[in-house]
């Protein structure tokens, strides 16, 4: 039986009542694409190595949100190989070489079925875990996330994933509008600007958490409950 009783998590801007029984694990984009060499993110001009210490934590977490028999569900940004789903404006933007559906080192570049737009294999999802294709920045447009969250009764998310102020941001704040409670472990998502990150983070709890909270993923282990 997973406890339905609510525990204190010390976080900003005050501690969060988690609920484990109503919440989810949300992780967001933590793809090849993102995260190692020769994708989108080192295509737009950044330095992946910058984002890679998230991974650890992540891992950490996702293997006590399992071991605690709670949901899990992965997010990947990417498009149909058709590119029917892929705006001309988000094609056009960044005036690289290269754009998305581009040939690259992992195959075509934030492609659905490609190796670049996979999972990085220290957080591979189960065959369990829900799996949400999303063509934009925020987890639930254009996609059953809402759906699968309330056919689970899920009322609170931990968020993590990257990047801080890109997809983690907008997937927040979404996810506030629709009536989720979210707490974001800081050392559980990244940024390839280490200053975006440290804004993107105090704009979540300014004004007494007008997006959510913020604590980090080793005081949420030490509450998670024990799988009976
Ligand atoms: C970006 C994301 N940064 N997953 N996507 O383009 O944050």
């Amino acid at each position: 039986m997973i406890e339905k009783s609510s525990i204190k998590i010390e976080a900003e801007p005050y501690p969060f009542a988690l609920t484990a029984a109503s919440c989810a694990l949300l992780i967001l984009d933590m793809q090849r694409d993102f995260l190692e060499p020769g994708g989108f993110g080192e295509m737009l001009g950044n330095d992946v190595s910058q984002v890679r210490h998230a991974i650890e934590p992540n891992r950490q977490l996702l293997m006590a949100w399992r071991a605690a028999g709670l949901l899990v569900i992965h997010a990947r940004e990417g498009h149909r190989p058709d590119l029917t789903d892929l705006p001309e404006a988000k094609r056009k933007r960044g005036w690289g070489k290269t754009s998305i559906g581009d040939h690259g080192p992992m195959g075509r570049i934030l492609v659905r079925g490609e190796k670049g737009h996979d999972i990085i294999p220290e957080l591979y999802p189960l065959p369990s875990e829900p799996v949400i294709d999303k063509p934009g920045k925020g987890a639930f447009y254009a996609t059953d996330l809402h759906t699968i969250l309330q056919n689970h009764g899920i009322k609170q998310l931990v968020i993590t994933g990257v990047t801080t102020e890109v997809c983690v941001h907008t997937t927040v704040r979404e996810a506030n509008d629709r009536g989720y409670e979210c707490l974001v472990p800081h050392d559980c998502v990244a940024s390839y600007f280490p200053h975006f990150h440290e804004v993107g983070l105090k704009m979540i709890t300014a004004q007494g958490g007008i997006f959510g909270w913020v604590s980090d993923s080793t005081r949420i282990r030490a509450v998670l409950p024990k799988k009976l």
